[in-house]
């Protein structure tokens, strides 16, 4: 199901869209590979005005034999549909050397996650709008209230009470991304 501004998860919209991307990786040059995700979203003709979280330093979510985490939020503005736009992201994915083919919540070189299209609900094979996980992960609650605290995320509510009941997962704020 899918209301508000895009009626269809595959169909652009004439106005621009406000949306959020979580970035998280653990294999690697972390920090050079959210910097080089980011700079491959600014270098797209149909995304603007970028904006990056600070990065922050997180134990991981999932099985414990695997390295910790560096995680990240970007705003951005887009006229791209909803699927292109995972579509755009799962391509900087595969460009930073992502593989499907380990266990559930296993390492990887980037996972880039559509957090929220406008105040969009999409319900759709491909995508859920808002992340499933946007609720209740401290390394994507921290750096999306970063950049706007006031955000409320549409059927679940304000990120600022989501922030301060959220997991922890030893969550250490670093430098920033931009
Ligand atoms: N998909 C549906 N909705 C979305 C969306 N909103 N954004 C589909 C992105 N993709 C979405 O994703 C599987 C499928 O989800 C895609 O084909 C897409 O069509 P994937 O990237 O292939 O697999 P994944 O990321 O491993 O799956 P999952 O279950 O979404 O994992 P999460 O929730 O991304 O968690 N620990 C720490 N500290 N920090 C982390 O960032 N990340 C994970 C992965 C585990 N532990 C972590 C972290
Ligand atoms: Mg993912």
């Amino acid at each position: 199901m899918v209301n508000d501004v895009a009626k269809v998860p595959g169909e652009s919209s004439n106005d621009s869209i406000l949306a959020y991307v979580a970035l998280g990786c653990n294999l690697g040059d972390r920090y050079d590979n959210l910097k080089s995700a980011v700079d491959a979203l600014q270098a797209l003709t149909t995304i603007t005005q970028v904006q990056a979280s600070s990065v922050y330093e997180t134990s991981p979510m999932g099985p414990a034999d695997q390295p910790d985490y560096l995680n990240a939020v970007v705003s951005l503005q887009t006229r791209l549909a909803p699927l292109e736009l995972l579509d755009a992201l799962q391509l900087i994915e595969q460009q930073h050397g992502r593989t499907r083919d380990g266990e559930r919540w296993g390492p990887r070189t980037l996972d880039l996650d559509l957090l929220l299209y406008a105040e969009c609900v999409i319900e759709s094979p491909r995508l859920t709008v808002p992340h499933p996980g946007i609720a209740d992960r401290s390394f994507v609650l921290f750096p999306l209230a970063e950049l706007d605290s006031e955000l409320v995320i549409p059927d679940k509510g304000p990120v600022a009470a989501l922030k301060a009941q959220c997991q922890q997962f030893g969550i250490r704020r670093l430098n920033s991304l931009l």
